[in-house]
């Protein structure tokens, strides 16, 4: 005993950083065991010497993964800067281009084309921005790393999954520097589950092919509970005595995903009119046979949204309610 703490008190002691690092099996050796169980998990060994012989790990995806800022910014600086009059010009002019592909998608999925074509235009300018690293030597670079090991380990099997199937050529499978993969930026887990091949080509070709991009987004918020119909959300004023009579009809949800959890109980619309929430303009609701829930941005009242169960299926997408109202304005400015 007197031996482990000696050992732990020249550890504080020694200025090395986390020990973590030191635990770790060299990159070969990790990488070895990694095609080790690629194998017996029934990927090919062709498939799984092409993705991995020679791999090394790629500095710059771990410089980018600690250099992720938790930059604050205000909601109007967020949504202006994203849903900039540029995007939405280039998201009318696509709209229009493949009016016919998001005709056919929209009604095999039940989601309003503007919403698609919003959602690809927020993940990557309308697949203008290509995303350039290879996906397997960035989810193995993150694998190793011990920040996220384990969720990125799943996701690199998940990628050579996806090779083994065919579906996608290695070379063709690219995708940011942490592994949100094509023009619909999925990661290989949400790809395997989500992905769509629409034109009927064999490939579930996110990267290329705007009818399977189209396709796999909508089939994602299909998935994830979309009301073709409806849409994301209003901006409203709350009454005075918001906070007293939220408190006593079931308060703030406190569960979900970290942007869910600053959503009030989802109510029916009428229960919010009653209690004097009015759209920003002084109207009155609209949609009064819908439920939705109070969005307070920072607690201030002038940045309250009623929400539809809708916005919390773009939440699935990106657990972010910045990033949710981003796609609601964009929609809307598109359409
Ligand atoms: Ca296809």
């Amino acid at each position: 005993m007197r031996r482990v703490l000696a050992a732990l008190l020249l550890l504080i002691a020694s200025a090395q950083p986390a020990f973590a690092q030191d635990t770790r099996p060299s990159w070969d050796e990790w990488l070895a065991e990694v095609r080790a169980e690629a194998l017996e998990r029934g990927i090919r060994p062709d498939i799984v010497d092409a993705a991995l012989a020679d791999l090394t790990p790629l500095e710059r995806v771990v410089r980018a993964d600690r250099k992720q800022a938790e930059f604050v910014e205000t909601v109007d600086t967020y949504i202006n800067k994203r849903v900039s009059q540029a995007r939405i010009d280039n998201g009318q002019k696509f709209l229009v281009e493949h009016a016919e592909i998001l005709a056919d998608v929209a009604q095999a999925y039940n989601v309003q084309p503007h919403y698609i074509v919003a959602i690809w235009g927020m993940e990557t300018n309308y697949g203008l921005y290509r995303v350039r690293e290879d996906a397997i030597r960035s989810l193995a670079t993150l694998a190793y790393d011990p920040r996220r090991a384990d969720f990125f380990r799943r996701e690199l099997f998940a990628a050579l999954t996806i090779l083994n199937n065919g579906w996608i050529e290695l070379d063709d499978m690219k995708s940011s520097w942490a592994g949100a993969m094509g023009q619909s930026q999925f990661m290989p887990t949400s790809y395997l589950e989500y992905a769509v091949d629409h034109d009927g080509d064999g490939h579930r070709d996110i990267w290329g092919s705007e009818a399977d991009v189209f396709a796999s987004i909508a089939n994602y918020l299909a998935r994830h509970g979309w009301t073709g119909d409806h849409h994301w959300g209003e901006p409203v004023t709350l009454p005075q005595n918001f906070e007293a009579e939220l408190a006593e009809l079931g308060g703030y949800e406190g569960s979900g995903c970290r942007a869910t959890r600053q959503h009030s109980a989802e109510l029916p619309v009428t229960t919010w009119q009653a209690m004097g929430v009015r759209l920003r303009d002084g109207g009155d609701l609209p949609h009064p046979g819908q439920t939705a829930s109070i969005l307070r941005i920072d607690g201030s009242s002038d940045q309250s949204y009623l929400v539809y169960t809708n916005f919390r299926t773009i939440l699935r997408y990106n657990c972010a309610n910045f990033y949710a109202l981003a796609v609601g304005h964009l929609a809307e400015a598109i359409e």
